[in-house]
Formats: structure tokens, C-alpha cells, sequence
């Protein structure tokens, strides 16, 4: 589905950012969620550089997709061992960000399926609802979650968020593949 994949800009100032193409997805979320593993998993290629460790993306990363448009890999937000200064950095980068760029058309925000949201999840949500950036929801490591918790664990996660609004869920597992077909038929979608 995804034929060739470039990574075509590191972004580490804010507005140097490449020139828009049809369609901009942005995935984000908290640091070590998940979100370069699962574009590595959708891109079928190990091009995001991913970490045990909280932290390793640090730069707002443009991967460019058959032309068709770009998915963009943030740096995560909410992690404790960086220096304040560093996280007022990315802070900074990610709200220019999200603030500026027109072309960013849909944020899939991933959010861990084995807990509960966290306070840095619904704050995620309620800044995206702020701006009026349309967002779905990405739940990671699937294969964490015993298959006879999943759907407790999917409606207990539902229920505390409903509270903010009514979202897309899409359950993936970037170690099994689970799920990442209905996510890349979503995204898609923007890509045409
Ligand atoms: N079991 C399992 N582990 C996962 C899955 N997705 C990611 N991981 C692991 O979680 C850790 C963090 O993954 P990353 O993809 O680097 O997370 P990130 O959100 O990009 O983190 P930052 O770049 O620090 O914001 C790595 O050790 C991954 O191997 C998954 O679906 N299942
Ligand atoms: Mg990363």
C-alpha cells in the first residue's frame, strides 16, 4: 500500500519545516508509547529510530509517502529524565507545531492500552480540541494486554475519555501487527 518512504526532514527549529504536500498526518503521544515503532510497522521498513529508553525522538520527522502526502513522527512529550530546559524545547517545537502548520490535516494521538489515560494524555486531548486539530485515537502494545482484558481495558479507557468526546479507537500491536491494517486503511484514506 505504501510503495516508497522517505524521510525527508529533521526538524529541530521551529518552522523549518518542509514545503506542505496534499496530506499531513501527525502521530503523537506520550514518550515510549510507541509511535516510531508503528510507523516502522506501517511502513513495513525500520527507518524511525526507536528506544527502550523514553526520549528518543527529538526532532519532528517528515516521512515523505509515494508523494502522496507526509507522516510525521513527533517527539514524545511528557518525559521525566531530559532537563527542563530540553523539554521547554520540545514543548516549544510542538506547539509551533500544531499552531502553525496549516497542512497538518489529522493526529492519530497513541495512548498505552494497559493503563488508564494520564494526566499528559487528556492534556494532549484537551490542547488538540483548543487548537481544533481533528485527532483518532491509537491504543499501543496490543499484545500486551491478555486477550480476555481487552475489551475491559478498551471500554475502561472509552469511558474516562468520553468525557472530552467521541473518538475513532484504533487497538494495534506493532510486535504482532494486530490492528495495523484497519489504522492503514484509516490513513488511507488522507492519501490519495
Ligand atoms: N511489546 C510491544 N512493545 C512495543 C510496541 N510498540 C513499541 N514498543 C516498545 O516500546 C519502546 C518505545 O518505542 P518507541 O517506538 O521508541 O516509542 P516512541 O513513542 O517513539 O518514544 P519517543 O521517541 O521517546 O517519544 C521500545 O522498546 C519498543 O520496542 C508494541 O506494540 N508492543
Ligand atoms: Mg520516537
Amino acid at each position: 500500500m505504501f510503495k516508497k518512504v522517505e524521510l525527508i526532514k529533521t526538524a529541530y527549529m521551529k518552522g523549518d519545516y518542509p514545503p506542505p504536500l496534499n496530506a499531513e498526518i501527525a502521530f503523537a503521544g506520550r514518550s515510549n508509547v510507541g509511535k516510531s515503532s508503528l510507523l516502522n510497522k506501517l511502513f513495513g521498513i525500520k527507518i524511525a529510530k526507536i528506544s527502550s529508553n523514553p526520549g528518543k525522538t527529538r526532532s519532528i520527522n517528515f516521512y515523505n509517502v509515494d508523494n502522496k502526502g507526509y507522516l510525521v513522527d513527533l517527539p514524545g512529550y511528557g518525559f521525566a529524565s531530559v532537563s527542563k530546559e530540553e523539554k521547554k524545547k520540545w514543548a516549544n517545537l510542538l506547539e509551533d507545531y500544531f499552531v502553525n502548520r496549516y497542512s497538518l490535516q489529522m493526529v492519530f494521538l497513541l495512548i498505552d492500552h494497559r493503563h488508564e489515560p494520564q494526566k499528559k494524555d487528556i492534556e494532549m486531548i484537551q490542547w488538540l480540541r483548543e487548537l481544533k486539530i481533528p485527532f483518532m485515537i491509537v491504543l499501543t502494545k496490543l499484545d500486551k494486554v491478555k486477550k480476555s482484558e481487552r475489551q475491559k481495558k478498551l471500554n475502561l479507557i472509552k469511558s474516562v475519555l468520553s468525557g472530552y468526546g467521541e473518538y475513532l479507537y484504533f487497538p494495534v500491536s506493532s510486535k504482532t501487527g494486530e490492528g495495523i491494517g484497519l489504522l492503514k486503511n484509516e490513513i488511507s484514506k488522507f492519501l490519495k
